[in-house]
């Protein structure tokens, strides 16, 4: 069969199985130089929150009507040269929400507390030499979050649960009860955690750059669960090699799969490859909804989970 659907991202094996089976798919990548004589033929795009799909790719892709996105982040996406082509854009949204938010609190947790090292603490016999350091209480800490979303909302009442005393940043106040900063920097200045559940793109990025670092402090510690792009990793590296801030826990990097080599080598940060909404449950519903926004397409019928306008 004439391939329709190009695939340019790596998807779970469960997604795999399905979309192969209900559709004519190409293996294809972020270049478009797997295309050949199929290019007139793909109407439809799969990518994943990772994925760039720019101007030029779209640019070989003549017939294109859509652009499915396995993930909610969809900041890779030249989302401005699919509207110029009425090319429809969808992603999975709310689906992974607790997942994500889930993780936020597992790293927060795993830096203050310092599970990764004492894990090691114990497998590597020091236990029977003398107790380990004492580390960071988490309950009742004030808790900052950039980006007052789904996710950001979702850490939030995770937090309240730990008796933290939250307060936001974001381009606009909101009706909650939680203390609004406008500026990210005077909220970096008046909390202990600071965690990140913005997404990437050109309005967010290295919205924490050195200047935020070093407002939040030697007893601070900052938390990715957004984009790593959003984070000036090089100063973050930096800021944590001479103790300017007291740990990080990052889930997403500026060049996965690649952290900065200077992390790498640094006792004070807890790094993850981008795994906060990788559970069983929560792959299987992002899946469903990523075949769910292609045959609603191909069908003529409204898309579930297209971007906003
Ligand atoms: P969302 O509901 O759209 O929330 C994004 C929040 O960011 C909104 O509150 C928005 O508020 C704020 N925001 C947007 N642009 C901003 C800017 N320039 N400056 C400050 N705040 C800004 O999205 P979500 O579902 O919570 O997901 C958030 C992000 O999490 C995704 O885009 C993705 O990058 C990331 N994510 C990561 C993983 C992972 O595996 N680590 C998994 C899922 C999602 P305002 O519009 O009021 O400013
Ligand atoms: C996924 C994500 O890991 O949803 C997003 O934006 O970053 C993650 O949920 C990713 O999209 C799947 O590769």
């Amino acid at each position: 069969m004439t391939p329709n659907v190009l695939k340019i991202a790596r998807l779970p094996d469960m997604l795999n199985e399905r979309l192969f089976a209900e559709h004519a798919v190409l293996e294809g990548n972020e270049q478009g130089s797997e295309l050949g004589a199929h290019a007139a033929g793909i109407r439809a795009l799969v990518a994943n929150g990772e994925s760039k799909v720019s101007r030029e790719l779209l640019g070989r892709l003549p017939n294109l009507e859509i652009i499915v996105v396995f993930g909610v982040g969809y900041d890779g996406v030249d989302v401005a040269a699919a509207r110029e082509r009425g090319i429809a854009v969808t992603h999975t949204p709310d689906v992974l929400t607790d997942d994500v938010a889930d993780f936020a609190m597992a790293l927060l947790f795993g830096i203050a507390r310092r599970t990764g090292p004492a894990d090691r603490f114990v497998r590597e016999g020091k236990w029977s030499e003398g107790p380990i350091a004492f580390t960071r209480k988490v309950s009742g800490a004030r808790l900052g979050i950039v980006g007052l979303g789904r996710i950001g909302q979702a850490i939030a009442r995770r937090a309240a649960g730990f008796d933290m005393q939250i307060a936001y940043y974001g381009r606009r106040q909101q009706p909650v009860d939680y203390r609004y900063y406008d500026s990210v920097k005077d909220l970096a200045a008046n909390v202990d955690f600071l965690v990140i559940a913005v997404g990437g793109g050109a309005g967010t990025f290295h919205l924490i750059d050195a200047g935020v670092l070093q407002a939040l402090g030697q007893d601070g510690y900052l938390v990715n669960v957004g984009r790593g792009s959003v984070v000036d990793e090089a100063a973050l590296a930096q800021a944590l090699a001479d103790k300017r801030i007291a740990g990080a826990a990052l889930d997403v990097f500026e060049d996965e799969p690649r952290p900065h080599p200077q992390l790498l080598g640094l006792d004070n940060v807890l790094l993850t490859p981008h795994m906060a909404s990788a559970t069983w449950a929560t792959r299987k519903a992002m899946s469903d909804l990523t075949l769910a926004n292609l045959a609603a397409h191909f069908a003529g019928s409204p898309l579930p989970t297209p971007i906003p306008a």
